[in-house]
Parts: C-alpha cells; sequence; structure tokens
C-alpha cells in the first residue's frame, strides 16, 4: 500500500508535472527568477522523492537574468517518448515558450529550443504548455492562450492548441481553440492524455488562489472536440475549511499499485482564519477513480505530512548541495571562489536584500515551524541572514561595521533594531514559531521586551544573534507579512546568507523544521 505524504514537496514547489518511466517517476516544478532552474525530483516508490538535478543553471538558458518578480519560469510540463525526456514551458517576460530534452531526467539537459508560431516571427504566445503525440507521431502543443507581450498583454484567449514540427520548433498551424472549462478565471495548466482510446483535456480553472479547481473534457481527437464532464470541478477546496487549500493545476500518473494519481499543488494557510499561506504553493497528491461512465472522480487532498527534519550543511562538499538558490545569477556570481571546503565566501558588490541581484544564496523553507541558524564570520565584511519572498517583502539579520541588527522590509515600510557588535565571528537566528512560543527559554532572552506577540497570526518571525554564547533576541515580525497572499507572490519563503559589502565567510547552516 502507497502511503501518500502530503505535501509531496515541502517548500514553494508549485505547478508539478509528472511522469512515469518504468518503476520511477520524475517531476518537475517552477522556479520563476530562482536558479538553477525547474527542480527535478525522481521517487522510485511514489513516497520519498529525491532532487537529482534541474534543467538549467545559467540565467541565459531561460532569459531571466532581469526578469521582473512573479515573472520567469512558469509551469513545466514533463514527458518521455523513446528514450527521451521532453520538457516544454514558458519563461514569462523571458525567452518565451522552450522545449528542452534529455536522456537523462537528471542532466545534463538541452539548451532549450523556442517553439516558434506558424509565422516563424516569435514565440508561440501563451503559458502552461502541454506536450503530447498521437498514434502516428504528431506532436502536439496544446497550452493556456494568456498573452503575456504585445499589445494584447493580458488577454486570455482561453485553452489552445498547435500542431509542432519537434525537429524545427515550429508550429504547422494557427492556434485553434479547444474546450476551456466550465466558466471559471483563468482557464490554464492543460494536459492531454489518451486513456482506452479517448483523449481527455484536463484543465485548472478559477486562478491559482482559494478559487483553483480541476475540470476535465473528452473526445476522440487530441483536436476535440471535447464534451465536459457532469461533475467538474473534479476537485477543488473552493469554500471548504480543508487544510489544504488553493488545489488545482494537476497532472495524472499511474501509482506503483497501478492506480491512479492526481499531483497538484496546494497551499497550507495557517492563522485565525487560515487566510495566510507562510511558506507558498506546494506539492500534493491525491488518488484517482475511474468511473464506469469513463469519466475519473479526484480525491480531496489529505494533508499527512512527514515528520519533521534537520538539515545541516558546513559547506564541506566539493559541490553546493542542490537545494542552494540564487536570484537572477548563476551560482558562480554569486559563490566567491576563494570558497573552499568547509567555508562559503560572498562577496558584497554593495547590493542588499532590496536589489534584484543579491549576493545572497537561500533555500525554501519547508517547514510551518522552522528554526535556523547560520555561523558567519563578518570580519572583512558586512552580511548576514535573510527570509525573503522578493525585493519588496524580506526581513534579515545583518552584521558587521560595528553592529549587528534586525531589519523588516515589509512593501515600504522599513524597520531596523540594533545593537553595537564589533567582533567577526557570531550566529545569526531566523525562527519561524507558532505565537506565543519563544525561540529561546525567556530567562534566557537579552534585549528589550520586543512585542506584544501577534496571537491570531500563522507565525512569528523571530530574528536573533548569538555572540559569544549570549542569545539576543532583536526583533519579532508578524509571519503574515511573508506570505504568498500579502506578497500576491508566486513563490514563497526561501532564506539563507548574504553579503553587502567586503567578504564574509558561512561555516554552518542549520535548519530545524516540523509541520505539527
Ligand atoms: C502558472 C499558471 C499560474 O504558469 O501561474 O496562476 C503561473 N496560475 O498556471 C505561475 O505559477
Amino acid at each position: 500500500m502507497t502511503t501518500l505524504y502530503n505535501p509531496v514537496l515541502n517548500g514553494f514547489h508549485p505547478d508539478p508535472s509528472v511522469v512515469r518511466v518504468g518503476d520511477e517517476w520524475f517531476l518537475a516544478t517552477s522556479s520563476f527568477e530562482y536558479l538553477p532552474g525547474i527542480p527535478i525530483h525522481r521517487s522510485r516508490d511514489f513516497e520519498n522523492w529525491e532532487l537529482i538535478g534541474h534543467v538549467g543553471t545559467r540565467p541565459e538558458t531561460f532569459g531571466i537574468a532581469d526578469v521582473p518578480t512573479a515573472g520567469g519560469v512558469w509551469a513545466p510540463t514533463i514527458r518521455h517518448r523513446d528514450g527521451v525526456f521532453h520538457l516544454v514551458i514558458t519563461v514569462a517576460m523571458g525567452r518565451g515558450m522552450l522545449h528542452f530534452t534529455a536522456t537523462d531526467a537528471a542532466g545534463p539537459w538541452s539548451d532549450g529550443d523556442l517553439i516558434r508560431s506558424a509565422d516563424g516571427a516569435g514565440s508561440v504566445n501563451g503559458i502552461d504548455p502541454d506536450i503530447a503525440w498521437d498514434a502516428d507521431g504528431t506532436a502536439y502543443i496544446t497550452y493556456s492562450g494568456l498573452i503575456l507581450s504585445g499589445p494584447d498583454l493580458g488577454t486570455h484567449l482561453g485553452i489552445l492548441q498547435v500542431k509542432v514540427d519537434l525537429e524545427n520548433h515550429i508550429a504547422l498551424e494557427e492556434p485553434r481553440s479547444l474546450w476551456s472549462g466550465t466558466g471559471g478565471q483563468f482557464p490554464e495548466a492543460p494536459h492531454l492524455y489518451e486513456v482506452g482510446g479517448t483523449w481527455y483535456l484536463m484543465i485548472a480553472e478559477g486562478g491559482t488562489e482559494r478559487g483553483h479547481g480541476i475540470s476535465i473534457a473528452r473526445g476522440d481527437s487530441p483536436e476535440g472536440p471535447f464534451e465536459t464532464a457532469p461533475q467538474n470541478p473534479l476537485v477543488s477546496a473552493r469554500s471548504t475549511i480543508r487544510p489544504v487549500q488553493n488545489t488545482g493545476h494537476g497532472d495524472l500518473v499511474v501509482g506503483p499499485d497501478g492506480g491512479w494519481y492526481c499531483i497538484l499543488l496546494g497551499v497550507r494557510p495557517r492563522s485565525m482564519t487560515r487566510a495566510f499561506s507562510a511558506i507558498g504553493r506546494e506539492t500534493f497528491v491525491t488518488p484517482v477513480q475511474w468511473q464506469g461512465d469513463g469519466w475519473p472522480t479526484i480525491d480531496p487532498v489529505l494533508l499527512n505530512p512527514r515528520s519533521g527534519n534537520r538539515v545541516v550543511d558546513e559547506f564541506d562538499s566539493d559541490q553546493l548541495d542542490h537545494e542552494w538558490l540564487t536570484i537572477r545569477q548563476a551560482r558562480e556570481e554569486v559563490v566567491d571562489p576563494t570558497s573552499t571546503q568547509g567555508s562559503l565566501v560572498l562577496r558584497g558588490d554593495g547590493s542588499t536584500m532590496d536589489d534584484p541581484h543579491p549576493v545572497f544564496l537561500g533555500r525554501r523553507q519547508e517547514h510551518l515551524t522552522n528554526s535556523a541558524t547560520i555561523a558567519i564570520d563578518v570580519f572583512t565584511g558586512v552580511g548576514g541572514f535573510a527570509l525573503r519572498y522578493d525585493e519588496r517583502f524580506h526581513v534579515e539579520v545583518e552584521a558587521g561595521g560595528g553592529s549587528v541588527l534586525a531589519r523588516a522590509v515589509i512593501g515600504g515600510l522599513r524597520q531596523e533594531w540594533s545593537v553595537p557588535f564589533d567582533g567577526g565571528r557570531l550566529d545569526l537566528h531566523i525562527d519561524s514559531l507558532p505565537p506565543g512560543r519563544s525561540p529561546v527559554p525567556t530567562e534566557q532572552l537579552l534585549g528589550d521586551d520586543i512585542g506584544p506577540g501577534f496571537p491570531s497570526t500563522g507565525d512569528v518571525i523571530h530574528l536573533g544573534a548569538t555572540i559569544d554564547g549570549e542569545r539576543v533576541q532583536l526583533a519579532e515580525v508578524d509571519g503574515r507579512f511573508l506570505s504568498s497572499e500579502m506578497t500576491e507572490s508566486f513563490t514563497g519563503r526561501v532564506y539563507g546568507p548574504y553579503a553587502v559589502s567586503g567578504t564574509v565567510t558561512v561555516t554552518r547552516f542549520q535548519a530545524e523544521g516540523d509541520d505539527e
């Protein structure tokens, strides 16, 4: 019996697409402005998933060096055919609709070919491309007609489809309109499946927030016409009190027991009214049943988190762990070449966490309750430990230049709390804890009584430092300010070390989290 852990992938991993190859499953998710781009997870039991690599490591591969926040690498589709992995994707406000291939999903992947419109003028214009082949090998790209450039920017043309020549990466026809759902906003994330000679077109509609859901239609040909299912939406958490909300944007796959499953996105809101999701859109799974009438039903998504985990990185291997991310820049542009085994060196260039290209190395916050620490030496520079959603929403603890300070930047509001510090080595802490819970026993806390606490929030972010063994709590920030709803973000919480000026050296990263 397969245990369905939910989340499947903790931390922001939205727009999941999955393919089964033999007795292995491969899962791709979107990555926006972060590099390396398009993480690929593999499972050999549909329970445990390992990050085995990424599709691209350099900004030019996707055209995201200067992509605005919310743009970048959007929803992928991963499929496998004749020994080759195919991945199609749209880079919003970047290179456009791209086709990548690889024989090994861990890489190397191709550099990505632009899928040009029939007139060859530019990219097929739309998002969330799906790739499918019919029996005679005709390749179909089915996508959501959200126009991202030109005079019709923002117009939504529903679900569209073109036959494509994958050798020359050009559409063989003008786009044709297909079934576009039951009237919900933003029909998107289309996927085509041929099951028992019938073609099913499954889409997301309702938008990726609380109204999200999955609907399906079927026909005798990949080109339709498609008949809508009587019981749409098949799954949606809208107006329910389910712990997993925003469920939608799914992909179907056969599991180890031969049963069908839907891998989809969702959020885990907390706070009094459960209106705020701290860590962003994650990947979930739920069973699918095929009914006698040939239509599928999809079960509601049940929360079943794995027990918490502890991550320690002392930067002592010759390769940085796959989980470390940089913003719009490749790692080698952020990690200083003087880094050695056991010490990660970041050289500041004056940019801060307000800038689009900070000298920052981060990883996804994976647990709702999370305590993280870095050991850093700021003797020759200024740097710190930040938690960000984007350039306008971030909190950090920064040291160097004679002080250690906490800073909160919330949509144009900015506040700092600082104490003198003229040393080199210290620990910096970012703790995301339920209201009323303190990172350390209160009697050990030095520094002012820093606040009333935020009883109704989902979590409180505690910013502190340990100097010569003494823990100093500098600030508490209401976690709702760093949530996907407050920031209207497609991504999630990402946290890690950064440098502003000179060089700072990080020798240890530790995070402990759980989802109780
Ligand atoms: C994704 C699309 C969407 O491509 O947002 O809101 C885009 N829906 O399906 C980025 O996640």
